[in-house]
């Protein structure tokens, strides 16, 4: 039953027990669910959980909420080597977290949930500068770039997403890629985004992938070629 799956996962990465998690995952499928059910019903509710235990309690274990992320992002790992192949790409992104900023396990559920939903994603790895964003984008044809940014200065900062912004609109580019971006300053301020210059953003990984389809679709409708 998928409750006893998403009971067993929880504890064990709750108890940071890597090995445990992935007997779980493993378990459920051989028990035939698919590495998408594992993704958008086990892994990235326990995230969440998780993240919701952290926001009621301030004194939540940093190591372990770490560590639940970081089985999170193994999971999800394995789990996409799994996907059947996409029938159809619906678009291309470049992601990366800005400028400054190493955090990648927000970045890595993202790429995750975009890859699920049939988009093509370049990972462009962390601490990534604007120009590199701009160009692989244009290299990639990609439809948008994303940016993680977890810190205020890494959100904010005239280096990262206002950076990308700039060089999009001096090189006449704004309408054929646009900007998402995301992480916990974001969260804090939802109308931050428009200040540094992005189209969109979301608060996780599920609403993220929508939200970057909806961008895709905005500029396949600009350029339809
Ligand atoms: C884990 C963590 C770390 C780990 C990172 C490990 C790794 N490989 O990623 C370690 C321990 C290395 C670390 C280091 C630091 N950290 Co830290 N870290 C965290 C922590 C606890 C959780 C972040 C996380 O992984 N969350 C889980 C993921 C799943 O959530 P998420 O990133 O928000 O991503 C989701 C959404 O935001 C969204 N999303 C994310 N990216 C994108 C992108 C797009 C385009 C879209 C649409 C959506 C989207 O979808 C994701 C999936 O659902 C946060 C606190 C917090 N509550 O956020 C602090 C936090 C971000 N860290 C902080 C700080 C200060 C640091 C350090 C400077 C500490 C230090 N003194 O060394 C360094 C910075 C290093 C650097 N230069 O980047 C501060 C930032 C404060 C600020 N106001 O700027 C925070 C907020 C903690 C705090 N309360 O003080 N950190």
């Amino acid at each position: 039953m998928l409750d006893d799956i998403i009971n067993h996962y929880n504890e064990a990465v709750f108890d940071t027990d890597k090995e445990a998690a992935f007997e779980v995952i493993d378990n459920a499928l051989a028990e035939g669910y698919t590495p998408e059910d594992i993704i958008f019903k086990v892994v990235i509710p326990a995230i969440n959980e998780m993240m919701a235990i952290i926001t009621r309690d301030p004194d939540a274990n940093l190591a372990q909420h770490f560590m639940t992320a970081q089985i999170a992002s193994e999971v999800t790992e394995k789990m996409l080597r799994q996907f059947k192949s996409p029938p159809e790409i619906v678009g291309r992104v470049v992601i990366g977290t800005a400028i400054g900023d190493l955090h990648s396990l927000g970045k890595r559920i993202v790429s995750g949930c975009l890859k699920a939903m049939m988009i093509e994603t370049i990972d462009l790895g962390v601490n990534v500068a604007a120009e590199r964003f701009v160009d692989e984008a244009i290299a990639h044809k990609a439809q948008v770039i994303a940016i993680s940014a977890m810190m205020v200065h890494s959100a904010t900062g005239e280096n990262g997403c206002r950076k990308v912004r700039k060089l999009l609109n001096e090189q006449g580019l704004e309408s054929g890629i646009k900007i998402a971006v995301g992480g916990a300053p974001f969260r804090f301020d939802p109308k931050l985004y428009k200040t540094v210059g992005a189209d969109a953003w979301a608060a996780d990984g599920i609403s993220a992938a929508k939200t970057i389809v909806d961008l895709i679709h905005e500029v396949h409708a600009n350029d339809p070629h």
